[in-house]
């Protein structure tokens, strides 16, 4: 039994160490156009603002709208806190979601998603149209990945070093138990 708990001591160190850092993720607190923005008429560019310095080089930011079309135009640039990536001529109404990727000035990656709706619909014409199976669930790569972002309520990251932590800690202790009844078990 003092073995089991000593296992479980030491995983829940290796928890702790494994959450803390994540705290030092960059973490996105203002967008323009705002999340949840209600459009008459699409923006020329979407920039993202961070809590800190973003890393050059990882950053990148793509617009999908109604049906999976693309609309985002040219690289994303990172200046700063601020990343930023120019928006096409809008057309359709409806939702456009904002996904980005960055890297945190701590080495992680961070990713998540701006949602606006356009009210009214624009003349412009998608960078890239809609995926051509689109009984496909998702469409692969960033999207997706920032929709889970988004679910995990745009602490993916976070998420991912708890659950990590957790299975950790399930395997210390089968195996602490299992010593156990090793020892104790009659032959
Ligand atoms: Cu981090």
């Amino acid at each position: 039994m003092r073995r089991l708990l000593t296992v479980l001591l030491l995983a829940c160190t290796a928890l702790l160490g494994v959450v803390t850092p994540a705290q030092a993720h960059n973490v996105l607190i203002g967008s323009d156009p705002r999340d949840g923005a209600q459009l008459t008429s699409g923006p020329d560019r979407i920039t993202l603002t961070f809590d800190q310095t973003v890393r050059q080089g990882f950053a990148q930011i793509s617009v999908t709208g109604p049906d999976g079309t693309r609309w985002e135009a040219g690289k994303t640039a990172v200046d700063g806190a601020k990343v930023s990536v120019g928006v096409k001529p809008l057309g359709p109404a409806g939702q456009y979601v904002a996904g980005y990727r960055i890297m945190s000035s701590d080495g992680h990656p961070v990713v998540g998603k701006v949602t606006f709706t356009l009210t009214v619909a624009g003349t412009g014409t998608a960078a890239q149209p809609a995926p051509a199976d689109s009984a496909a669930p998702q469409t692969p790569g960033l999207s997706a990945q920032a929709a889970e972002a988004a679910q995990n309520g745009g602490a993916g990251m976070a998420v991912l070093w708890i659950v990590g932590a957790l299975v950790l800690l399930g395997g210390a202790t089968v195996v602490a138990l299992r010593r156990t009844g090793d020892q104790g078990a009659p032959r």
